[in-house]
């Protein structure tokens, strides 16, 4: 008995190598892969070409033009010579038994399915279960909830007895024409709860977004269109008309109702919607809850501006039950309903480093140089503890406190180092100036390919967070350019260098030292080596919590270490775990919580990191660095990838052992020596445009 595994391709090159070969490696080999390409932008045609000369069960067809998922499935129907066809989408990959234990159970019914697993990152493929139930019979309605027909193994002859076929003027829903036929052939599905196909979790859907994650309005406009069509065909039979006005009513309320919270909607979809809302049964529409009734009824008359008040009822009453669910989400409420209506103070200034973490980075050395130059605004400073010694007149805030929405509100400037909370919507004649927090080292979101850290929206998040920002820093060149491709940002850039590395040029800069260590209680006749490491994607306690294991031995070091030098210890604003330095103490200082990290650059004589956009700040002090890179082979190739090339061209050595390192530290001048080529090249790269006064300039161009 054949297989014909069916799988449409576009632009899916990244997940098609493991689609493809999970199919080729199925314990069961009598198949046929037939592979159609929809006109890929991207690798997927060479890498589908590369496949099929390695497996000659592999056959591939190419669209000249994008055709759609629809299209591409029936081409395949028509190639399949099997007795039975599979079909498999190109991002998704099964288990290697798959499709022996579906043809194993088929037996004499027509079509069997199995279970499915999202996968969000790599890591669920291996977490084991214990999951055979052995065959079971699903509900045929329910079965088909999700309108989905991926993961069904389907005899060829029930398929040409009925004349099977997908919908083609469509991207969405192709496949209901095919699942009506199943409906009404079948009494229940066949079903294999020990049987795995995993469905990927696409994390792109701005630059290259799956089929189900096309904007809502494509899907309702496809989705109606077939709706349409399938109602009137089937308007006999009332088993089947009850299935497709579910849909409907699902699809309306989980999706219309949020598309509709923008009213330009309702006046762009309000026809189309009317039309079919008149097919839908009374019946159907006694089951679902009031005010959906009424909705869909108003809709059915045509009567849009009824319509429409409802409708910001609905969303209001919405809003409102979900904000009495909690203090932060009743907030959110009143943000948008009350204070962003409040008038905007044209005075007010928020600053935020490091989600309230800290006084430090951009945001502190552009707030000083405004105090400095007695600029006449308000300063509001975002901080989770309240932070003592600083400079000026301003206010602190408590983040997430009641004062945090209503400044937030109405200030107009906000001037951040990294994201705002997706929720606080920004008014228009807000300015938001975003700084940013490094030169970038490790890929950035639109330039990452699979997301293996903790949040699987993460790019479709920061992509909405960052539409808001209306100027962005940039500290060199190269990162202008990977900012504007990886942000996907096409506003304003600030070309001045760092605020935050003003101090490093200071005219006065070895006497702030001085009162730096001293205020640490560094005696001043010890050189500093400063370690700042960088946290790891996968080493996660939830989301902005992070795991850490110091790898340097501390009491080595002091042994040998000792007389010269002290070390500072400044872990990562994400790092949870707290760095032990008991025994340590006239050798060790933890300074994770100090403010400023570019106080802590002006005072070390050394610097350890490792993958940290720290090494580009402190390269303008022109002071030997050292890369303590001991897990360099995980973190570079399976976590998110490098922008250069750490073995070539960052300013010192690659060290892999706590001896190393401190071999490197008792031999400094030998290691600057070596380096010294490197350093200038680097120098002249990503530290040109630095210069000390990048706060003033940016200050003047802003506000
Ligand atoms: N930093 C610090 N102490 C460390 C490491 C970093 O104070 N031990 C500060 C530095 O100012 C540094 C910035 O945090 O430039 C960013 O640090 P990176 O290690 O480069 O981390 P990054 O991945 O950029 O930060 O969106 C989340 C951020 O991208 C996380």
């Amino acid at each position: 008995m054949k297989i014909t595994v069916i799988i449409p391709v576009f632009n899916t090159e990244e997940f098609l190598p493991e689609c493809i070969e999970s199919v080729i490696n199925q314990t069961y080999e009598n198949i046929e892969i037939i592979i159609v390409d929809d006109a890929s932008t991207d690798n997927s045609n060479r890498i589908i070409n590369e496949y099929s000369k390695m497996d000659e069960r592999i056959k591939i067809s190419s669209f000249t033009e994008r055709k759609g998922v629809g299209a591409a499935r029936n081409f395949g129907l028509r190639q399949s010579t099997g007795e039975y066809v599979y079909f498999l989408d190109s991002d998704d990959f099964i288990e290697s038994a798959t499709l022996q234990k579906l043809i194993e159970n088929i037996r004499g019914y027509k079509i069997i399915s199995g279970r499915q697993k999202i996968v969000k990152k790599h890591n669920d493929i291996f977490q084991k279960e214990n999951n055979d139930k052995g065959l079971l019979f699903k509900d045929r309605f329910r079965h088909f909830g999700g309108m989905s027909i991926i993961h069904h193994l389907i005899s060829k002859e029930f398929i040409l007895a009925n004349n099977l076929t997908f919908t083609e003027n469509v991207h969405c829903y192709t496949e209901l024409p095919i699942i009506i036929s199943l409906l009404k052939g079948l009494e229940e599905i066949p079903y294999l709860s020990d049987c795995l196909y995993f469905k990927r979790l696409r994390n792109d859907p701005i630059s290259n977004p799956a089929l189900m994650q096309l904007e809502r309005e494509q899907r309702l406009h496809d989705f109606l269109t077939i709706y349409n069509d399938l109602r009137d065909m089937e308007k006999g039979d009332s088993f089947i008309t009850d299935y497709l006005d579910k849909q409907f009513l699902n699809l309306y309320r989980k999706e219309v109702v949020m598309l509709f919270a923008d009213k330009a909607k309702i006046a762009n979809n309000f026809n189309l919607l009317s039309f079919s809302a008149k097919k839908v049964s009374k019946r159907m529409l006694k089951n679902t809850n009031m005010v959906v009734k009424h909705e869909i009824k108003l809709l059915a008359k045509g009567k849009e501006e009824k319509y429409s008040r409802l409708l910001t009822f609905h969303h209001f009453a919405r809003n409102l039950k979900r904000a009495l669910k909690g203090r932060t989400k009743m907030y959110y409420f009143i943000y948008d309903t009350i204070l962003l209506k409040l008038p905007i103070k044209e005075k007010t200034i928020i600053f935020e480093s490091f989600l309230g973490k800290n006084y430090s980075d951009s945001p502190k050395y552009i707030y000083e140089h405004m105090v400095k130059q007695n600029m006449d605004f308000k300063y509001i400073w975002i901080f989770n503890k309240k932070v003592k010694d600083i400079p000026g007149k301003h206010k602190q805030i408590k983040r997430f406190s009641f004062a945090y929405y209503y400044y937030l509100a109405t200030a107009k400037y906000w001037v951040s180092n990294s994201r705002m909370p997706l929720h606080l919507k920004k008014r228009s004649e807000n300015i938001y100036l975003q700084t940013w927090h490094g030169t970038p080292l490790k890929k950035l979101v639109f330039d990452m390919n699979d997301v293996y850290s903790a949040n699987p929206n993460y790019k479709k998040h920061f992509y909405e967070q960052s539409r808001r920002w209306d100027y962005l820093i940039s500290p060199n060149q190269y990162s202008t350019d990977i900012f504007k491709r990886a942000f996907k940002y096409n506003k304003k850039v600030l070309e001045y260098g760092y605020p935050r590395n003003d101090i490093l040029y200071h005219k006065d800069r070895n006497r702030i030292a001085k009162n730096i260590k001293q205020k640490l209680g560094i005696p001043l006749n010890k050189k500093v080596v400063l370690y700042a490491p960088t946290w790891r994607d996968d080493e996660y306690y939830e989301p902005g919590k992070y795991k850490f294991n110091l790898s340097l031995n501390l009491q080595d070091m002091k042994e040998k270490l000792g007389d010269q030098y002290v070390i500072l210890l400044r872990m990562h604003y994400f790092i949870a775990d707290d760095i032990e330095t008991k025994g340590l103490e006239d050798f060790a200082l933890n300074l994770s919580k100090y403010n400023d990290i570019a106080e802590l650059y002006l005072i070390s004589d050394i610097l350890i990191t490792d993958y940290s956009s720290v090494f580009f700040d402190y390269a303008n002090l022109k002071r030997p660095i050292l890369f303590y890179t001991y897990d360099l082979e995980k973190y570079r190739d399976t976590l998110r990838g490098f922008y250069i090339n750490i073995e070539t061209d960052v300013p010192g050595p690659l060290l892999h052992t706590s001896e190393e390192v401190i071999d490197a530290i008792l031999n400094i001048e030998k290691v600057e020596d070596e380096y010294k080529e490197r350093y200038e090249n680097f120098y002249k790269v990503y530290c040109d445009w630095d210069n000390g006064v990048a706060a003033a300039k940016i200050v003047d161009e802003v506000f």
